[in-house]
Protein backbone atom coordinates (compact mmCIF):
# COMPACT_ATOMS: atom_id res chain seq x y z
CA UNK A 1 0.00 0.00 0.00
CA UNK A 2 1.52 3.25 -0.85
CA UNK A 3 1.18 6.23 1.53
CA UNK A 4 -2.25 7.92 0.26
CA UNK A 5 -3.87 4.19 -0.11
CA UNK A 6 -2.79 3.91 3.59
CA UNK A 7 -4.29 7.62 4.48
CA UNK A 8 -7.66 6.52 2.73
CA UNK A 9 -7.57 3.26 4.27
CA UNK A 10 -7.74 5.27 7.75
CA UNK A 11 -4.30 4.18 8.73
CA UNK A 12 -1.21 5.63 10.80
CA UNK A 13 0.96 7.07 8.61
CA UNK A 14 4.47 7.64 10.88
CA UNK A 15 7.77 9.80 10.39
CA UNK A 16 8.99 8.95 7.02
CA UNK A 17 6.07 8.60 5.16
CA UNK A 18 4.99 11.96 6.69
CA UNK A 19 7.61 13.66 5.33
CA UNK A 20 7.08 11.73 2.24
CA UNK A 21 3.81 13.78 1.92
CA UNK A 22 5.86 17.17 1.04
CA UNK A 23 6.79 15.26 -2.05
CA UNK A 24 3.33 15.03 -3.33
CA UNK A 25 1.60 17.06 -5.76
CA UNK A 26 0.02 19.83 -3.34
CA UNK A 27 -3.88 19.01 -5.02
CA UNK A 28 -3.29 15.39 -4.66
CA UNK A 29 -2.32 16.14 -0.90
CA UNK A 30 -5.10 18.34 -0.86
CA UNK A 31 -7.49 15.90 -1.34
CA UNK A 32 -6.27 13.75 0.92
CA UNK A 33 -6.73 16.05 3.99
CA UNK A 34 -10.15 17.64 2.97
CA UNK A 35 -11.12 13.99 2.99
CA UNK A 36 -10.35 13.93 6.40
CA UNK A 37 -11.72 17.03 7.18
CA UNK A 38 -14.82 16.04 5.99
CA UNK A 39 -14.71 12.80 7.79
CA UNK A 40 -15.45 14.47 10.88
CA UNK A 41 -16.70 18.03 9.76
CA UNK A 42 -18.18 17.93 6.80
CA UNK A 43 -18.47 21.66 5.07
CA UNK A 44 -18.44 23.50 8.77
CA UNK A 45 -15.60 26.01 9.56
CA UNK A 46 -15.78 27.19 12.88
CA UNK A 47 -14.74 30.53 14.38
CA UNK A 48 -15.60 32.22 17.54
CA UNK A 49 -15.93 35.72 18.96
CA UNK A 50 -12.86 36.37 21.35
CA UNK A 51 -10.52 38.67 22.29
CA UNK A 52 -6.87 39.21 22.91
CA UNK A 53 -5.67 41.21 26.03
CA UNK A 54 -1.66 41.13 25.93
CA UNK A 55 -1.27 42.98 29.37
CA UNK A 56 1.95 43.65 29.12
CA UNK A 57 5.01 43.23 27.00
CA UNK A 58 7.94 43.52 29.21
CA UNK A 59 9.78 39.83 29.19
CA UNK A 60 12.47 38.63 30.63
CA UNK A 61 13.49 36.21 28.03
CA UNK A 62 14.46 36.99 24.32
CA UNK A 63 13.34 35.15 21.18
CA UNK A 64 14.67 36.20 18.13
CA UNK A 65 11.59 35.71 16.41
CA UNK A 66 9.81 38.19 18.63
CA UNK A 67 8.93 41.66 17.88
CA UNK A 68 6.13 42.30 20.72
CA UNK A 69 8.48 42.15 23.80
CA UNK A 70 10.05 45.69 24.49
CA UNK A 71 13.26 45.35 23.22
CA UNK A 72 15.84 47.75 21.14
CA UNK A 73 13.65 48.05 18.21
CA UNK A 74 10.33 48.12 20.21
CA UNK A 75 11.61 50.39 23.21
CA UNK A 76 7.33 51.41 24.28
CA UNK A 77 7.16 49.19 27.31
CA UNK A 78 3.85 49.03 28.57
CA UNK A 79 1.96 47.24 31.68
CA UNK A 80 -1.52 47.28 31.65
CA UNK A 81 -3.36 47.67 35.01
CA UNK A 82 -6.09 45.70 36.15
CA UNK A 83 -8.36 48.68 36.09
CA UNK A 84 -7.26 49.12 32.61
CA UNK A 85 -7.66 45.41 31.52
CA UNK A 86 -11.23 45.32 33.60
CA UNK A 87 -12.63 48.21 31.37
CA UNK A 88 -11.52 45.99 28.41
CA UNK A 89 -13.56 42.89 29.75
CA UNK A 90 -16.44 45.25 30.79
CA UNK A 91 -16.45 46.14 27.01
CA UNK A 92 -16.26 43.06 25.57
CA UNK A 93 -18.87 41.03 27.71
CA UNK A 94 -21.58 44.01 26.98
CA UNK A 95 -21.48 43.50 23.33
CA UNK A 96 -21.38 39.88 23.81
CA UNK A 97 -18.23 38.39 23.44
CA UNK A 98 -17.71 34.85 24.93
CA UNK A 99 -13.83 34.53 25.36
CA UNK A 100 -11.11 36.68 26.22
CA UNK A 101 -7.65 35.24 25.80
CA UNK A 102 -4.65 36.38 27.63
CA UNK A 103 -0.99 36.12 27.19
CA UNK A 104 1.68 38.44 28.18
CA UNK A 105 5.49 38.32 28.21
CA UNK A 106 7.75 36.80 30.82
CA UNK A 107 7.77 40.44 32.90
CA UNK A 108 9.70 39.68 36.48
CA UNK A 109 7.94 43.01 37.83
CA UNK A 110 4.49 42.40 38.53
CA UNK A 111 4.46 39.44 40.83
CA UNK A 112 2.26 36.03 40.48
CA UNK A 113 -0.60 37.60 42.49
CA UNK A 114 -0.96 39.84 39.88
CA UNK A 115 -1.80 37.31 37.38
CA UNK A 116 -3.72 35.46 39.93
CA UNK A 117 -5.99 38.56 40.96
CA UNK A 118 -6.98 39.56 37.60
CA UNK A 119 -8.23 36.24 36.69
CA UNK A 120 -10.36 35.47 40.25
CA UNK A 121 -11.73 39.59 39.29
CA UNK A 122 -12.80 38.65 35.83
CA UNK A 123 -14.46 35.32 36.59
CA UNK A 124 -15.70 36.95 39.88
CA UNK A 125 -17.65 39.77 37.59
CA UNK A 126 -18.04 37.04 34.62
CA UNK A 127 -18.45 33.08 35.53
CA UNK A 128 -19.89 32.77 32.02
CA UNK A 129 -16.71 34.28 30.51
CA UNK A 130 -14.78 31.79 29.31
CA UNK A 131 -11.02 32.65 30.26
CA UNK A 132 -7.86 31.17 27.78
CA UNK A 133 -4.97 32.41 29.77
CA UNK A 134 -0.95 31.72 30.38
CA UNK A 135 0.91 29.88 27.61
CA UNK A 136 3.21 26.36 29.39
CA UNK A 137 5.99 29.43 28.61
CA UNK A 138 3.96 32.07 30.81
CA UNK A 139 3.58 28.89 33.10
CA UNK A 140 7.06 27.49 33.25
CA UNK A 141 8.36 31.50 34.13
CA UNK A 142 6.29 32.18 36.69
CA UNK A 143 7.25 28.59 38.38
CA UNK A 144 10.88 29.84 38.18
CA UNK A 145 10.25 33.12 39.19
CA UNK A 146 8.34 32.25 41.74
CA UNK A 147 9.46 29.05 43.21
CA UNK A 148 6.62 26.88 42.53
CA UNK A 149 6.25 23.65 41.12
CA UNK A 150 4.33 23.24 37.63
CA UNK A 151 1.38 21.26 39.43
CA UNK A 152 1.36 24.39 42.16
CA UNK A 153 0.85 26.72 39.60
CA UNK A 154 -1.60 24.89 37.39
CA UNK A 155 -4.05 24.36 40.66
CA UNK A 156 -3.82 27.83 41.06
CA UNK A 157 -4.98 28.73 37.64
CA UNK A 158 -7.74 26.63 37.88
CA UNK A 159 -8.89 28.00 41.63
CA UNK A 160 -8.36 31.20 39.93
CA UNK A 161 -10.70 31.13 37.19
CA UNK A 162 -8.55 29.41 34.21
CA UNK A 163 -10.65 27.58 31.94
CA UNK A 164 -8.27 27.09 29.13
CA UNK A 165 -4.54 26.95 28.06
CA UNK A 166 -3.80 28.46 24.60
CA UNK A 167 -0.68 26.83 22.69
CA UNK A 168 1.64 29.55 22.31
CA UNK A 169 5.23 29.07 22.83
CA UNK A 170 5.39 25.36 21.61
CA UNK A 171 7.43 27.03 18.77
CA UNK A 172 9.34 24.04 17.04
CA UNK A 173 10.29 21.59 19.85
CA UNK A 174 13.27 20.27 17.74
CA UNK A 175 16.31 20.94 20.27
CA UNK A 176 18.40 22.25 17.84
CA UNK A 177 16.36 24.61 16.07
CA UNK A 178 14.51 25.57 19.44
CA UNK A 179 18.29 26.51 21.05
CA UNK A 180 18.59 28.98 18.42
CA UNK A 181 15.26 30.80 17.87
CA UNK A 182 14.49 31.18 21.48
CA UNK A 183 17.21 29.77 23.58
CA UNK A 184 16.92 29.53 27.35
CA UNK A 185 12.61 29.39 27.43
CA UNK A 186 10.67 26.77 28.08
CA UNK A 187 11.75 23.37 26.69
CA UNK A 188 9.81 21.47 24.25
CA UNK A 189 10.09 18.28 27.07
CA UNK A 190 8.82 21.12 29.66
CA UNK A 191 6.26 22.60 27.02
CA UNK A 192 4.66 19.41 26.83
CA UNK A 193 4.68 18.17 30.41
CA UNK A 194 2.84 21.37 31.60
CA UNK A 195 -0.10 20.31 28.82
CA UNK A 196 0.22 16.61 30.27
CA UNK A 197 -0.53 18.17 33.74
CA UNK A 198 -2.87 20.27 32.38
CA UNK A 199 -5.05 18.04 31.05
CA UNK A 200 -4.86 15.47 33.75
CA UNK A 201 -6.95 18.37 35.67
CA UNK A 202 -9.71 17.64 32.98
CA UNK A 203 -9.11 20.75 31.19
CA UNK A 204 -8.12 21.39 27.71
CA UNK A 205 -5.30 23.38 25.65
CA UNK A 206 -4.27 24.33 21.96
CA UNK A 207 -1.13 23.48 20.65
CA UNK A 208 0.38 25.98 18.34
CA UNK A 209 3.65 25.40 15.69
CA UNK A 210 5.95 28.18 14.78
CA UNK A 211 7.05 27.65 11.21
CA UNK A 212 8.59 29.20 8.23
CA UNK A 213 11.62 30.61 9.76
CA UNK A 214 15.15 28.04 9.64
CA UNK A 215 13.15 24.97 10.78
CA UNK A 216 13.25 21.98 8.15
CA UNK A 217 10.57 20.20 6.88
CA UNK A 218 11.68 17.10 9.37
CA UNK A 219 11.39 19.37 12.14
CA UNK A 220 7.85 20.22 11.01
CA UNK A 221 7.26 16.90 11.63
CA UNK A 222 8.79 16.20 14.08
CA UNK A 223 6.54 18.39 15.96
CA UNK A 224 3.49 16.84 14.73
CA UNK A 225 4.95 13.58 15.93
CA UNK A 226 5.93 14.47 19.26
CA UNK A 227 1.91 16.55 19.90
CA UNK A 228 0.39 12.72 18.17
CA UNK A 229 2.40 11.08 20.99
CA UNK A 230 0.88 13.42 24.00
CA UNK A 231 -2.71 13.46 22.43
CA UNK A 232 -2.73 9.83 22.53
CA UNK A 233 -2.12 9.63 26.22
CA UNK A 234 -4.61 12.76 27.15
CA UNK A 235 -6.49 13.54 24.65
CA UNK A 236 -6.65 17.35 26.03
CA UNK A 237 -5.56 19.31 22.86
CA UNK A 238 -8.67 20.90 20.65
CA UNK A 239 -6.68 22.84 18.55
CA UNK A 240 -3.38 22.36 16.29
CA UNK A 241 -2.67 25.76 15.03
CA UNK A 242 0.37 26.51 12.69
CA UNK A 243 1.24 29.82 13.21
CA UNK A 244 3.26 31.52 9.84
CA UNK A 245 6.62 33.21 10.88
CA UNK A 246 6.21 37.21 10.33
CA UNK A 247 9.37 38.60 9.99
CA UNK A 248 9.06 42.33 10.88
CA UNK A 249 10.82 44.40 13.63
CA UNK A 250 12.98 41.10 15.31
CA UNK A 251 16.05 39.34 15.45
CA UNK A 252 15.67 36.22 13.45
CA UNK A 253 17.37 36.87 9.70
CA UNK A 254 15.19 34.56 6.79
CA UNK A 255 16.48 35.02 3.84
CA UNK A 256 14.07 33.26 1.95
CA UNK A 257 10.39 33.28 2.87
CA UNK A 258 7.83 30.66 3.03
CA UNK A 259 5.95 30.33 0.38
CA UNK A 260 1.15 29.83 0.07
CA UNK A 261 1.98 26.48 -1.69
CA UNK A 262 4.56 25.45 1.50
CA UNK A 263 1.90 27.01 3.71
CA UNK A 264 -1.02 24.76 2.24
CA UNK A 265 1.32 21.31 2.41
CA UNK A 266 1.91 21.95 5.85
CA UNK A 267 -1.59 22.40 6.92
CA UNK A 268 -2.80 19.49 4.54
CA UNK A 269 0.40 16.96 6.28
CA UNK A 270 -1.22 18.58 10.06
CA UNK A 271 -4.48 17.20 9.25
CA UNK A 272 -3.33 13.55 7.95
CA UNK A 273 -0.40 13.45 10.76
CA UNK A 274 -2.89 14.37 13.69
CA UNK A 275 -5.77 11.90 13.41
CA UNK A 276 -6.21 12.51 16.92
CA UNK A 277 -6.71 16.26 16.98
CA UNK A 278 -9.96 17.39 15.84
CA UNK A 279 -9.41 20.50 14.73
CA UNK A 280 -6.78 22.88 12.79
CA UNK A 281 -7.23 25.95 12.57
CA UNK A 282 -6.15 28.35 9.86
CA UNK A 283 -5.25 31.39 11.75
CA UNK A 284 -5.82 34.13 9.64
CA UNK A 285 -3.88 36.49 11.30
CA UNK A 286 -0.44 34.99 10.58
CA UNK A 287 -1.69 33.60 7.04
CA UNK A 288 -3.79 36.24 5.55
CA UNK A 289 -7.25 35.87 6.00
CA UNK A 290 -7.26 34.95 1.85
CA UNK A 291 -5.04 31.83 2.43
CA UNK A 292 -6.79 31.11 5.11
CA UNK A 293 -10.08 30.66 3.13
CA UNK A 294 -8.28 28.44 0.60
CA UNK A 295 -6.87 26.31 3.74
CA UNK A 296 -10.28 25.25 4.33
CA UNK A 297 -10.04 22.86 1.48
CA UNK A 298 -6.35 21.74 2.74
CA UNK A 299 -7.41 20.07 6.35
CA UNK A 300 -8.46 23.00 8.01
CA UNK A 301 -11.70 23.35 9.67
CA UNK A 302 -11.45 26.19 11.78
CA UNK A 303 -10.62 30.10 11.53
CA UNK A 304 -10.05 31.18 15.12
CA UNK A 305 -12.23 34.36 15.34
CA UNK A 306 -12.95 37.94 15.06
CA UNK A 307 -9.97 38.59 17.16
CA UNK A 308 -10.79 42.50 17.52
CA UNK A 309 -7.38 43.30 18.87
CA UNK A 310 -4.19 41.42 18.49
CA UNK A 311 -0.56 42.68 19.41
CA UNK A 312 1.76 39.93 19.16
CA UNK A 313 1.96 38.87 15.49
CA UNK A 314 1.12 42.27 14.64
CA UNK A 315 3.78 43.61 16.03
CA UNK A 316 5.74 41.15 13.78
CA UNK A 317 4.37 42.70 10.57
CA UNK A 318 0.88 41.08 10.73
CA UNK A 319 -2.32 42.78 9.29
CA UNK A 320 -4.37 41.51 12.71
CA UNK A 321 -4.52 44.73 14.64
CA UNK A 322 -7.94 45.54 14.72
CA UNK A 323 -9.59 42.03 13.72
CA UNK A 324 -12.25 41.53 11.12
CA UNK A 325 -16.01 42.32 11.15
CA UNK A 326 -17.89 39.88 12.05
CA UNK A 327 -20.65 40.31 8.94
CA UNK A 328 -18.06 40.26 6.54
CA UNK A 329 -15.68 37.54 8.07
CA UNK A 330 -19.36 35.11 8.09
CA UNK A 331 -19.67 36.36 4.78
CA UNK A 332 -16.45 35.19 3.40
CA UNK A 333 -16.48 31.73 4.53
CA UNK A 334 -19.84 31.28 3.04
CA UNK A 335 -18.09 32.73 -0.60
CA UNK A 336 -15.85 30.23 -0.16
CA UNK A 337 -18.10 27.67 -0.19
CA UNK A 338 -18.39 26.85 3.41
CA UNK A 339 -20.54 26.85 6.71
CA UNK A 340 -19.69 29.38 9.18
CA UNK A 341 -20.83 27.97 13.08
CA UNK A 342 -19.52 29.77 15.65
CA UNK A 343 -18.77 28.08 18.26
CA UNK A 344 -17.84 28.09 22.12
CA UNK A 345 -14.11 27.60 23.26
CA UNK A 346 -14.46 23.78 23.73
CA UNK A 347 -15.75 23.63 20.12
CA UNK A 348 -19.41 23.58 21.05
CA UNK A 349 -21.66 24.51 18.17
CA UNK A 350 -23.61 27.71 19.17
CA UNK A 351 -24.97 29.32 16.01
CA UNK A 352 -24.81 28.49 12.35
CA UNK A 353 -24.55 31.37 10.77
O1 LIG B 1 3.93 31.58 21.09
C1 LIG B 1 5.61 35.32 18.16
C2 LIG B 1 3.99 33.39 18.08
C3 LIG B 1 2.51 32.94 19.71
C4 LIG B 1 5.88 35.64 16.06
O2 LIG B 1 -4.28 28.87 21.52
C5 LIG B 1 4.90 34.66 16.22
O3 LIG B 1 -6.03 29.54 20.45
C6 LIG B 1 4.64 34.46 13.96
O4 LIG B 1 0.02 31.23 20.67
N1 LIG B 1 5.61 35.39 13.75
C7 LIG B 1 1.41 33.55 20.53
N2 LIG B 1 4.30 34.07 15.19
C8 LIG B 1 0.07 33.41 19.82
C9 LIG B 1 -0.57 32.10 20.10
C10 LIG B 1 -1.97 31.84 19.69
C11 LIG B 1 -2.55 32.59 18.71
C12 LIG B 1 -3.87 32.31 18.38
C13 LIG B 1 -4.60 31.36 18.99
C14 LIG B 1 -4.00 30.62 19.99
C15 LIG B 1 -4.81 29.61 20.71
C16 LIG B 1 -2.68 30.83 20.35
O5 LIG B 1 2.78 33.83 18.65
C17 LIG B 1 3.85 32.72 20.35
C18 LIG B 1 4.74 32.61 19.12
O6 LIG B 1 4.82 31.29 18.69
N3 LIG B 1 4.79 34.46 17.54
N4 LIG B 1 6.28 36.06 17.27
C19 LIG B 1 6.23 36.01 14.75
N5 LIG B 1 7.19 36.90 14.51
Amino acid sequence: MNIAEKVRAGQRIDFDEALALYEYDLFELGELADAKRQERHGKKSYFNINRHINPTNICKDVCKFCAYSASRKNPNQYTMSHDEIMHIVDDIVQRGIKEVHMVSAHNPQTGLQWYLDIFKKITTRYPDLHVKALTAAEVHFLCEEYHKSYDELLDLMVANGVDSMPGGGAEIFDETVREYICKGKVSSRQWLEIHKKWHERGKMSNVTMLFGHIEKRKDRIDHMMRIRDLQDITGGFNAFIPLVYQSENNYLNVSEFITAHEILKTMAISRIVLDNVANIKAYWVTSTVNLALVAQEFGANDLDGTIEKESINAAAGAASAHGVVLQEFVQLIKNSGFIPVERDSVYNELKIW
